[in-house]
């Protein structure tokens, strides 16, 4: 009875205040959520729920970092050797390592600029900025557009990619005759073929060249990172 007496007394609370449903983590930041970790949001609209990484930054920044992480290199637990279909609908787990679906809807909605924060295995941290990122819709083959660099140590080898589409091993879409994605064993935007390779393979450093998670502007072609994070946040 008393059950009965509380769910009544909830419902029409529920009824007349809608969930308000983020479509990024400055959305989750501006409806009261201030602390870092795992969010979900609704890029695709109510239907499609998305567990995301929201980085909000220090507590002494004033506006929060509002970071969307959209990809994510920690530990080598995730394979990001997949196939077109898997970077479409995202893989990977919030928590750890993965790569977010619907990055194209999230900016056809919005303007966003876009963080690479990188980390070494003797604990060095660098990052880049560019303060415009959108990536197009799934029939122009999620072509890059980047701009507005800003170097925070690791130099600027992503700005190449702009323009690019993105390539599978599956689905070879970069200007290289060769199939960038099967050579370099990632999924990227590729051109002939790649001066970054966050999605490369995990390779506690040392690396074949070409084929870890290379930045190569900062480590070069041998070297492959120990973490790696791509985040965005609308301007
Ligand atoms: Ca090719």
């Amino acid at each position: 009875m008393k059950v009965f007496v509380v769910l009544v007394a909830l419902l029409p609370v529920a009824v007349s205040s809608p969930p308000f449903l983020p479509v990024d983590c400055a959305d989750v930041y501006s409806s009261g959520f201030g602390s870092s970790g795992v969010y979900t949001i609704y890029p695709a609209g109510p239907t499609s729920p998305v567990q995301v990484y929201c980085d909000m930054g220090c507590v002494d920044e004033p506006d929060g970092g509002r970071w969307t992480v959209i990809q994510r290199r920690m530990d080598g637990t995730v394979n990001f050797y997949r196939k077109w279909d898997q970077y479409k609908s995202g893989f990977g787990q919030a928590s750890g390592e993965y790569w977010l679906e619907n990055v194209h809807l999230l900016t056809l909605r919005k303007k966003y600029e876009l963080r690479v924060d990188m980390e070494d295995f003797e604990g060095a941290k660098v990052h880049v900025q560019y303060s415009s990122f959108s990536v197009g819709p799934e029939n122009d083959g999620y072509q890059l557009d980047l701009s507005g660099f800003t170097d925070g140590g690791a130099g600027n080898s992503m700005t190449a990619d702009s323009g690019k589409k993105f390539s599978t091993f599956d689905k070879d879409q970069d200007t290289s005759s060769s199939n960038c994605a099967q050579n370099y064993l990632g999924g990227w935007w590729y051109g002939e073929c790649h001066s970054v390779n966050p999605n490369g393979q995990y390779l506690w450093g040392s690396s074949i060249y070409g084929l870890g998670i290379n930045w190569v502007s900062w480590k070069g072609y041998k070297y492959s990172l120990k973490a790696i994070e791509m985040k965005i946040r609308p301007v």
